[in-house]
């Protein structure tokens, strides 16, 4: 682990040694009841009422995407996300993958309306040249509602990372269905942890229900973020962050 992390107080939550193992094969693994039911009802009433304040600007700072509701900059937009990415286990996940010192990338909040959502196979960075790295993201899915392939759970193609070159050197059409992807489904309050090399995407919501999520990606502390932190962290959010916080961040 960076030492950094546990000099500034960091308590490491070791994943089981089959999580391990699947983020190594796979290239993701669920960790389950990691939002208990206060915060997640917290967490659902934040992200509906962000999206209600911001209306046709929601995800501007990112990326907005036609029938998905998308948020952005949630570092800065409540309280309700501090723990979110400095959850022990996730960044236990984080430094497996990725083996050296990393920071947030970005936190945004992903939910495609019923009908919407279908995305091209993608991965969040390219392969590595080598297999089994050195690999530069890792993106988590926290799931806010159950996990379904009926309301579009986000579909990956187990093992995909391991793949050297692009998505399209081998797949002709990217928003078809892959004959190896598989949903990552689960209950309400798991995160899905995964490789950013590995190919994904969001899913059609096939039912009438919301299917909320938060994107919490991390990146290899020598690149640039997304979501550049020193830029964007408010005075409001500055003030209350701890020294933990303030490294995972990259805002000092
Ligand atoms: O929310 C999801 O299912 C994944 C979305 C995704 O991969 C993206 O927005 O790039």
């Amino acid at each position: 682990m960076d030492s950094e992390l546990l000099q500034r107080g960091f308590v490491p939550q070791p994943l089981t040694p089959a999580q391990y193992s699947e983020l190594d094969t796979n290239g993701f693994t669920i960790l389950e009841e990691v939002i208990a039911p206060d915060w997640l009802a917290e967490l659902r009433r934040a992200f509906d009422a962000i999206f209600a304040r911001e209306g046709d600007k929601a995800g501007a700072e990112v990326a907005q995407m036609k029938g998905v509701r998308r948020l952005a900059d949630l570092v800065n937009k409540g309280t309700v996300f501090d723990a979110v990415y400095l959850q022990p286990a996730l960044l236990m996940a984080v430094f497996h993958v990725l083996q050296r010192p990393f920071k947030l990338h970005s936190l945004n909040g992903h939910d495609p309306l019923p009908g919407s959502g279908l995305q091209a196979l993608h991965a969040d960075w390219g392969q590595p040249t080598v297999p089994g790295g050195p690999y530069h993201v890792v993106n988590s899915i926290w799931m806010l509602d159950d996990f379904t392939q009926a309301n579009g759970a986000t579909r990956c193609v187990p093992s995909s990372h391991h793949k050297p070159g692009k998505v399209a050197d081998y797949v002709a059409d990217p928003l078809a269905d892959h004959p190896e992807q598989v949903h990552l489904t689960g209950r309400a309050g798991s995160v899905a942890a995964f490789n950013g090399s590995l190919w994904h995407s969001s899913y059609r919501n096939l039912s009438s229900s919301p299917r909320r999520t938060l994107h919490c990606a991390f990146i290899a502390r020598e690149h640039p973020q997304q979501t550049n932190q020193r830029e964007y962290l408010r005075p409001a959010t500055a003030q209350r962050l701890s020294r933990l916080a303030r490294y995972v961040l990259g805002a000092e």
